[in-house]
């Protein structure tokens, strides 16, 4: 079974907490890895992630504990075979709007008979040739999230979730947001509204459900509506936080009173 696919089954061990991957960066998926987040997401749709980087970020994830979910920029045929030959084996489909768009997208991660997947000797996914049962396995093993993001694609959640293969579906609040014609506004109560529906519905069908959360607390409020897995904001919104904070204490009067007795040269830097 798709590794990510059993975190999800297991719900005795509480819902997973993953982050975006935007940086590009091996060395920071590594360090991400070895944070100890259970799984992060290498982001081909919103960043300047290529297929190179995806690979060297999926070797760097590999030597760390964290499961990795790859998203593909676009639900398209010719990119998704590139990115399993890379090595990722669950992928987060965009902008999956209904049932055939999700056929569409597991027919291309799977190799004949059942799809579309092309066929190459020396892929990394293959370890370059040497897992001889590769062709034959390959098709179950492959994860697949897709991504609800318009009120189009909510009314058709059902539909879309019952796909064969489809494993689990992903609200993606920003997009969900601008569409509603409520652009920035993620936390509106309409959409956060649509959010707690999408929870019940998919509850109701048995089909995991994930959602991104900028902040713990909040992160905590979807786990606790019924969210099976969830996203915490990205690598560079996580350093960007903790830029933000430590130059507001720098420049907020009176912060020396209050800081205390740090130690002057922290062990970690
Ligand atoms: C969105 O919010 O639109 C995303 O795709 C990421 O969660
Ligand atoms: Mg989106």
């Amino acid at each position: 079974m798709n590794p990510f696919v059993a975190r999800l089954a297991d719900k005795q061990a509480g819902p997973p907490l993953g982050t975006f991957l935007m940086s590009a960066s091996p060395l920071v998926a590594e360090a991400i890895g070895c944070s100890g987040f259970e799984w992060a997401i290498v982001d081909a749709e919103h960043s300047p992630i290529g297929i190179a980087e995806i690979t060297h970020m999926l070797q760097a994830i590999g030597c760390t504990p964290m499961l990795p979910v790859v998203r593909v920029p676009w639900n398209d045929t010719v990119i998704v075979k590139r990115i399993l030959d890379a090595g990722a084996s669950t992928l987060l489909f965009p902008f999956v709007q209904s049932a055939e768009e999700a056929e569409r997208a597991v027919r291309a991660t799977r190799y004949p008979p059942e799809g579309q997947r092309g066929m190459a000797g020396l892929s990394r996914a293959s370890r370059f040739g040497a897992l001889e049962n590769h062709f034959r396995a390959a098709n179950d093993n492959i994860g697949i999230v897709v991504q609800i993001e318009t009120p189009q694609a909510v009314d058709q959640i059902e539909k879309i979730a019952a796909v064969p293969g489809v494993d689990a579906v992903f609200i993606g609040p920003t997009d969900l947001s601008g569409s509603m014609g409520l652009y920035g506004q993620g936390g509106h109560p309409d959409v956060q509204q649509v959010l707690a529906d999408c929870a019940g519905r998919c509850a109701a069908s048995g089909t995991p459900i994930g959602t991104l959360a900028g902040t713990i607390d909040a992160a905590r409020a979807f786990a606790r509506q019924g969210f099976d897995y969830v996203v915490l904001a990205s690598d560079l919104g996580l350093l960007l936080s903790s830029a933000r904070t430590a130059l507001a204490q720098w420049r907020s009067p009176g912060a020396d009173a209050q800081a205390g007795a740090p130690d002057p040269v922290p062990p970690r830097y």
